[in-house]
């Protein structure tokens, strides 16, 4: 266990508070029950310093209450007969794991191994596993397999701009943005429902609070389905997610509060998002921007200070569907017989938020290999770099939907982290590529 609590007591006897991934416990050592040296060890070694204590768990003395009152349940302690120090720890530490920390991110992510060692950080780590393991869970309950999709990549499936360029033996490669493509082509190899969830790779200069370079995508793609499908497929498993996080994790959610409370912070609450989630669509959104005075127009990007106006409305969970075709990729379904205002300029893509928070990008697909063709010319990409993805449109193609999700946002969202660095072991920014 590591040492987390200074050790009290000079002479005879020595208190040491212990900490491990089950819990704490004070360790009772005195003079006769073990060697002098292990005495002078347990009342010298510096905090965060590991040890191995073989001793009986004992009840600890009962506090002095007022007559009358009810003894308090009984606390217990090791009373030590062997102590081994198996790591002694450097003092003074870059940062300090049971106090108050007062140094900056940079500092404490160029020290995350310290970092993580605080009870709210911990618990980030822990619901970020959780956040998966239901996500995971839930799809499978809807008869989703897991794939994995290479990362060595040839074709920009994002748009050309944001690549990282490397050297594959003798030819150029990319680190891949998205699975966007291969998913798409394990559902025309009749893998009717996959999901994955892997590292995508972004080499934008975005210096913001939910930008990286290197982010977890967690992505779905359905056959036979449309943007609505899954839509559906999406925010029951959100709601499926946050209602397991109630039920089974509050102890975390408990350590996250108990650190924002002493930063004066409100504590969070896991409100259960009832379903369907709200569906904004983007006329409407653009709409309801235009009408708070907000200067935007059809065609623009709702970006975050826009989304603020939605968000007044609409705090959490929400859908926005039906973006002009010319705002998504190539490979989203062009809804050409939708009958609106717009004169058959609408896609099937969608966008998920929280509040001003973009989570989720997703629609149904084009699945026409002629009509894809023609996307990627219209947007200035060589369809000849993307052989081997139209080829899997040419003999027979299902319609099919899908969508990836930022996990880092989920659960920044979750656990009210202000920032993506907050919520990613080690984070990937521009000016960031260590430890
Ligand atoms: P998109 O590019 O919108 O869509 O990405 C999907 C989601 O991934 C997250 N995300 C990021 N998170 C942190 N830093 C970044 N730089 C970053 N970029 C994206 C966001 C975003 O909503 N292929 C499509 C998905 C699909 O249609 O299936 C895609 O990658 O939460």
């Amino acid at each position: 266990m590591w040492i987390c609590r200074s050790n009290r007591g000079k002479g005879a006897v020595c208190f040491i508070k212990l900490r491990d991934g089950t819990g704490s416990l004070q360790a009772f050592i005195k003079k006769g029950n073990v060697s002098d040296e292990e005495l002078e060890i347990a009342q010298t070694a510096s905090r965060e310093s590991t040890f191995q204590i073989t001793g009986e768990i004992a009840k600890k003395r009962p506090p002095k209450v007022p007559e009358g009152e009810p003894l308090p349940p009984p606390e217990y302690e090791i009373v030590a007969s062997k102590i081994i120090i198996l790591s002694l720890a450097e003092t003074p530490m870059p940062l300090g794991v049971t106090d108050k920390v007062e140094v900056g991110m940079d500092v404490r992510l160029d020290n995350r191994f310290l970092d993580l060692r605080r009870k709210h950080i911990n618990a980030m780590f822990k619901l970020r596993s959780r956040i998966l393991q239901y996500g995971r869970e839930h799809l499978i309950s809807e008869g989703f397999g897991e794939i994995n999709s290479p990362k060595i990549i040839a074709a920009a499936a994002e748009g050309g701009t944001n690549l990282f360029p490397i050297k594959y033996f003798d030819r150029d490669a990319y680190l891949s943005q998205s699975p966007q493509l291969y998913k798409q082509l394990a559902v025309m190899g009749n893998l009717e429902r996959v999901f994955e969830i892997g590292p995508a790779f972004r080499a934008e200069k975005h210096d913001t609070y939910r930008h990286l370079n290197e982010f977890i995508s967690f992505d779905i793609e359905m056959a036979w389905a449309s943007d609505e499908d899954v839509m559906q497929v999406q925010e029951r498993m959100i709601s499926h997610i946050w209602s397991e996080i109630k039920s089974n994790d509050q102890s975390l959610i408990d350590d996250i509060n108990e650190f924002r409370v002493s930063e004066e912070k409100e504590p969070i609450v896991v409100n259960v998002p009832s379903i369907p989630f709200p569906r904004v669509s983007y006329c409407e959104a653009i709409e309801l921007i235009q009408n708070k005075g907000i200067e935007i127009n059809w065609g623009d990007d709702i970006e975050a200070h826009h989304a603020d106006m939605l968000a007044e409305k609409y705090s959490e969970f929400y859908f926005i569907p039906k973006w002009p075709m010319a705002m998504k990729p190539f490979y989203i379904f062009h809804d050409k017989n939708e009958t609106s205002a717009t004169g058959g300029q609408l896609s099937r893509g969608f966008d998920l938020n929280y509040g001003r928070d973009e989570m989720t990008s997703g629609g149904q697909r084009e699945h026409r290999a002629d009509v894809l063709t023609q996307n990627l010319i219209d947007v200035d990409l060589n369809p000849d770099d993307f052989d081997f993805y139209i080829d899997g449109f040419r003999y027979g193609a299902p319609p099919h939907a899908g969508w990836g999700l930022g996990v880092a946002r989920l659960l920044m969202v979750l656990t009210g982290a202000g920032n993506v660095r907050e919520t990613v072991l080690f984070p990937r920014d521009r000016r960031r590529c260590t430890p």
